[in-house]
């Protein structure tokens, strides 16, 4: 009578586990759970405080506050450009909660040289099946270089939670053969309007 614990330390037959051992369980998924947030913790300040944590590429400064007003990010100069080399030049201002502009065609098989920047918060910028994805952050110029062999339409989602407007921003990047693309004019290079 007197060797007899009071709870059973094994399931009971019945397929019941005994409450002590749910609450050990729980206790150290508890454990594990708050050890790895300290760990992702300690991650972001000391990366932080080193400085490591800037743009993915590209570190230039821009002032958010006057993009509209002056500077290569004021409205008629967005969209695509083809430059004298040939190759062509993307700039886009990425905002809550929408890209502008939204719909930009490129050329096929031409350097293709996005530019990027914000004057909110972070965003980010992706277009899927290419290397194409960095972070938009305000104060910086995010610059990334591709180029597409196949004509064909990328969406360009904001990959980077911006607010409660995030999941609307979408954009669209539609690649047209070279040689069509020479004949778009510029507004039809940098709207749906071709579309
Ligand atoms: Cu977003």
């Amino acid at each position: 009578m007197a060797d007899v614990p009071s709870t059973p330390q094994q399931p009971l037959s019945d397929g019941i586990v005994p409450e002590d051992i749910v609450a050990r369980t729980e206790n150290r998924w508890l454990v594990v759970m708050v050890a790895m947030l300290g760990v992702m913790m300690a991650i972001i300040v000391v990366t932080g405080i080193a400085g490591a944590l800037h743009p993915s590429s590209n570190v230039e400064i821009v002032d958010p506050l006057s993009l509209h007003l002056q500077g290569e990010f004021v409205e008629s100069n967005l969209g695509t450009a083809l430059e004298p080399d040939g190759t062509a030049t993307v700039r886009i201002i990425a905002g809550q909660y929408d890209f502008i502009p939204n719909c930009i065609q490129v050329p096929t098989h031409t350097p293709v040289k996005f530019r990027l920047t914000s004057p909110d918060v972070v965003h980010g910028f992706l277009l899927p099946s290419t290397n194409v994805n960095t972070m938009v952050v305000p104060g910086f110029v995010s610059e990334v270089r591709t180029s597409f062999p196949a004509a064909g339409e990328y969406q360009m989602p904001c990959n980077e939670f911006c607010g409660l407007g995030h999941h609307a921003m979408w954009a669209h990047v539609t690649a047209v053969p070279k040689e069509r693309f020479a004949n778009l004019t510029p507004l039809e290079r940098t709207s749906c309007a071709a579309r």
